[in-house]
Parts: structure tokens; sequence; C-alpha cells
């Protein structure tokens, strides 16, 4: 065990995050191991930790101004044991290989998680979309599809939004594919609804950790009615998560981007919320803006020089951390625990370091990892696939329905697989058992491929 982490450090020396999202899964798969004694024979986790193929290419484009511009751009296709590569595309300018492998290898076990056929995979590019006129970002995604377009396809690798991708680019994206391909198909999910595009994709991720919170609480008869939430972010998944904690009568009292956070001790309603989606989605403003349409709302803006993060300092009950990686460490965590918090969904994907996560658990937190908690999302995504395969298009109760049940399976499964392993309770150790095996068995079933 110690030497496949050697061995990928030695390999990607400066793949940090990566490193990070193996070895939490090395770590707790081992009674899996041990169980299972083909799993080490077959080398499964050599062969997991390597993509199945990466693709990288230049992005060049024309600005505003007549000047060309150039970026770097990725696919990961990452594990097609289970069904066709899948996952979001990411456009921010810190993305590069080990951001996005760490993605992907999460992404592998999670749609594992969701049941449906779905492998893993992820991709993006380095380029920032904040400040970038429409049309700008056009040219961009027209440009990053011109190479994309001949390595996916609906049967073989269909990507999705993720940070700083969401209907406007995939518009474009989708745009760009059909005039290269000539075809109309499912190739991306998180369209929008008038071609192709699933009811309750946009709000699947936030709902789904919502429901998967429910489900905690739920198995110590408690519920989130009243409970006072801290939610981090303050796009696609933070929205949502908002609504649905409204929805279940909670009180959210943060939000944030990457220039400061808000704490409205009123509490985020309805109204409010409404304001943060056209602030967000259609003014494409900064969040500080809250603080000023609503009085007693107090704005901290990020201060570089600080370790730990101010808005996980707030008295609360959960926390949903929505934003992105790494944004919750040892000391925030101690911050979080010491202000009351008793319960941590991710709607991010590895937003906690280890050393945070090892507070939560020493601390007795309920804490669901971001491959259970946020699979809502892809889930959904995959129901996107089959209904734009069956050329059908389901009705919101339906798909909402859906969802809910399948959050509530992964939280079943999570617990059994937890209590199997000898690590009741532990929703970090159920959610990677129950990946890793169903994944690893498909790949066993398949050969040495
Ligand atoms: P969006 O681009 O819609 O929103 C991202 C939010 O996080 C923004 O408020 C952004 O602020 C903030 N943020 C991003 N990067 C940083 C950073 N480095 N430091 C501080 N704040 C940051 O993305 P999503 O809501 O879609 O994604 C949020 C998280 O959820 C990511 O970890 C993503 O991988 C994960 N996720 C997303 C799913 C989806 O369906 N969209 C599904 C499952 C997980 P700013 O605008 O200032 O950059
Ligand atoms: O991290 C994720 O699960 C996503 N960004 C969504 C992926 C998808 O294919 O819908």
């Amino acid at each position: 065990m110690q030497t496949i982490m050697e061995k990928i450090k030695a390999r990607d020396p400066e793949q940090k995050e990566f490193h990070q999202a193996v070895a939490e899964v090395v770590e707790t798969v081992r009674p899996a191991l041990d169980a299972h004694p083909e799993y080490r024979h077959q080398k499964v986790l050599e062969r997991l930790v390597e993509p199945e193929r990466i693709i990288m290419f230049r992005v060049p484009w024309m600005d505003d101004r007549g000047e060309p511009q150039v970026n770097r751009g990725f696919r990961i296709e990452m594990n097609s044991a289970i069904g066709p590569y899948k996952g979001g595309l990411r456009f921010h300018p810190s993305v590069n290989l080990s951001i996005l492998k760490f993605l992907a290898f999460e992404q592998t076990f999670k749609n594992a998680l969701t049941s449906l056929p779905l492998g893993g995979g992820k991709g993006g590019a380095d380029f920032d979309p904040k400040g970038k006129t429409d049309n700008e970002v056009m040219r961009f995604c027209q440009s990053f599809m011109t190479e994309l377009y001949r390595h996916i396809g609906p049967d073989t690798d269909v990507p999705a939004g993720d940070i700083g991708v969401g209907a406007r680019e995939i518009g474009f994206l989708f745009g760009m594919y059909k005039r290269l391909r000539n075809e109309f198909t499912g190739v991306l999910t998180g369209k929008s609804l008038n071609w192709g595009g699933s009811l309750i994709r946009p709000e699947a991720t936030g709902y789904g950790c919502v429901h998967f919170a429910a489900e905690m609480l739920a198995v110590g008869g408690d519920a989130l009615a009243g409970k006072t939430c801290l939610v981090s972010g303050s796009g696609n998944v933070a929205q949502y998560t908002v609504e649905k904690l409204i929805d279940r009568g909670a009180r959210v009292v943060t939000l944030s981007d990457s220039s400061g956070h808000i704490c409205d001790e009123a509490g985020i309603d309805a109204q409010k919320l409404a304001f943060v989606m056209r602030l967000k989605n259609v003014q494409r403003g900064r969040i500080q803006e809250y603080a000023d349409a609503y009085p007693g709302t107090v704005f901290t803006p990020v201060d570089p020089t600080r370790s730990s993060n101010p808005l996980w300092e707030h008295a609360a009950d959960c926390a949903f951390p929505c934003a992105t990686e790494n944004e919750i460490n040892g000391e925030d965590a101690r911050h979080l625990v010491a202000g009351g918090v008793r319960l941590v969904v991710e709607g991010a994907n590895m937003p906690t370091t280890p050393e945070g996560i090892d507070h939560f658990l020493d601390a007795g937190v309920l804490y669901a990892p971001g491959k259970a908690a946020n699979a809502g999302g892809v889930a959904v995504s995959g129901l996107e696939m089959a209904q734009n395969s069956m050329r059908l298009h389901w009705p919101r109760e339906e798909v909402e329905g859906r969802l809910q049940m399948i959050m509530k399976n992964i939280h079943k499964n999570c617990l059994a697989a937890a209590e199997r392993y000898g690590s009741p309770g532990n929703y970090l150790v159920g959610a990677n058992v129950a990946g890793f095996i169903k994944v690893v068995d498909a790949m066993l079933d398949q050969g040495l491929v």
C-alpha cells in the first residue's frame, strides 16, 4: 500500500491534489483488499490510478480586441469499466493535470455509487471566463470543441458542467459539436430544456446534497428544520443547496465567492436567493453586492495573509462546502466544531483536507464526502442521457422522484458497506469501499484491458 503511493509520487511528483485523492481511497479500502485477495493479485489499485487516456491540446482563440490568446485544454478518460467516461468540464485558471486527475479519479467512484452505467472522466481548460464577454466565451468554447469533438460521443465520453461551465458554455460547446459531426445526440449533459436537457439537472447537485443530509440526520431521528447552516460558494451547487435547505425549513446564513463571504443572520430567504441567482447567473456580479442590497448583512473580504477562512467561524449546526477543493483545512474544521457544527455535507469535490476530515471524524461529526453527497448532479446527467437515448422528456416529478431514490440508495449503500467492512457509521469508508468494489469487480470481469 505504501508502495503504490510512493510509485505515483515518484512518477508525477507535482500532482499534489491527485496524490491526496488517491491516498484517501487507498487508506480506506484496505479491508476490502484484505477480503478479496484477487484484487491485489490483479493489481487493481495500480490500474485504477492510471488514466485509460489523457488528451491535452492547444486552444487558440481571438479576444474582442483582435488579440490571439492560447489556453491549454484537457480531457482525462479515467475509467470505462461500468460505462462511457462521464464527468464535467472545468474552466478556471487553476486547472492543471493534478486537479483534473483528482477530479476524474473521484468521479469514477462517485459514478459507480449512482448505480447508473457511467464511467469516470473530467476535463477543462485553464481559461478564466471571469470578465470575458459572451462572444469571447463562445469563441473559446468553439475552439475547445474543435479538438475535443474527435474524442467524445454519446457512447464514448459525455462531458457536462463544473466550475466555470454552466448552461451558456454547454450551449456553445454543443452547437459546435453538432456542426462538426452533423449529429444531434446526447453528447453533453446540462443542456437547456428546449433542446434535450433534463428537468432538475441544474438543481440536482444541490438538491441531492440536501436529500443526503436529511437521510443522515434521519438515522438519529433528527431533521433539517430549524437548523442553522453555513454554505460556501454561490454558483450552481451552492444556489440549489440553499433552495432545498430553505424548503426543508433550515436557516442559511452564509454564501461566498473567491473575493469573500457574506453573513446574513436574518437568514437567506427565497426572495434573497432569487437576487443571488440573478446576480450570479445573469449579471455575473460579485457576492459583495448582496451586502449592499440587504442591510444588516456583513461582507468579509478574503484576507490572503490568513491561514483559515472566517466563513467557517460562524456558529451553526450544519456546514455545506460548495465552492472548491481544500476550502476547509484543519484549523477551519476546528472552528466549525467549536462553533457547534455536527453535520458536514460536501457539495464540492474534496473540499476538506485530510487533517480537516480527521478532525471531524475524531469529534464525532456526521461527515459525508463529496463523492457520495454530491452524486445527484451526475446521476441526473445519467437520467438526461437515458432520456436522450429514448428521445423522451420526463416530467419534473419523474426526475425528482428518481433523484431522491438514488440519493436514498447511496446513503443506504454507504452505511451498509461501512458496517460490513468494520467502520460502522463512517460515510467516508462506506462511499470509498462501495464505489471501489463496484468498479473493481467490473474491471476483473473484463480481463486485463
Ligand atoms: P460554479 O462555477 O457555478 O460556482 C463555483 C463557486 O465557487 C463560485 O462562487 C466561485 O467563486 C467559487 N470558487 C470557485 N473556485 C474558487 C476558489 N479557488 N476559491 C474560492 N472560491 C472559489 O461551480 P459549481 O457550483 O458547479 O461547482 C462547485 C463545486 O461543486 C466544485 O467543487 C465542483 O467540482 C463541484 N460539483 C459540481 C457539480 C455540478 O453539477 N455543477 C456536481 C458535483 C460537484 P468565483 O465566482 O469568485 O470564482
Ligand atoms: O463533479 C461532478 O460530478 C460534476 N461536475 C457533474 C458531472 C456530470 O457529468 O454531470
